[in-house]
């Protein structure tokens, strides 16, 4: 099992959380809304519109999105959507809980709690990505009209 902090196409409402809930690639549970406890820049890059968390702390904002626990299968299964590590990597990121949304029977985290989970980032990003707008919190259909036009791993840039 692995903590996993989703803060793009892969929340809630967001068009590639059906990975997370299609059982077939293994299995996750969501535990909780939470936040990057540093900064980070995330941008809306590439022809498209794929949300970026660039590992630099202290740019930008601090990141909102959702705290999952995730078995080996599905762990295996993002590496490679993500396609790490070429266009993301799997890197370790600090996180302040919001809110518990897990199984009453798994121990609470509590909000304002710091854990620690992994994230989907990069430092592969193109020169121009950190002077695009910043986002706290990844909306595909947001007032940025950049809307997200799916996975291809030939044209990420
Ligand atoms: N999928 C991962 C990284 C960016 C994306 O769209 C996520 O949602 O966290």
């Amino acid at each position: 099992m692995a903590l996993v902090f989703v803060y793009g196409t892969l929340k809630r409402g967001q068009p590639n959380n059906f990975y997370m809930t299609d059982k077939r690639n293994g299995h996750a549970w969501l535990l909780a809304s939470a936040v990057t406890t540093q900064t980070f820049p995330l941008v809306i890059a590439g022809q498209n519109n794929i949300p970026f968390l660039l590992n630099i702390p202290g740019q930008g904002h601090r990141v909102h999105g959702e705290l999952y626990k995730v078995d080996e299968a599905l762990l295996r299964f993002l590496d490679d959507f993500e396609d790490i590590p070429d266009m993301y990597q799997r890197s370790p990121v600090t996180l302040t809980v919001e809110e518990w949304l897990g199984p009453a029977h798994e121990e609470e985290l509590a909000p304002g709690s710091v854990t620690q989970a992994f994230v989907y980032s990069t430092t592969t990003y193109q020169p121009d990505w950190p002077s695009l707008t910043h986002y706290a919190n990844y909306d595909s259909r947001g007032d940025h009209g950049l809307i997200y036009g799916g996975r291809d791993t030939t044209q990420h840039n």
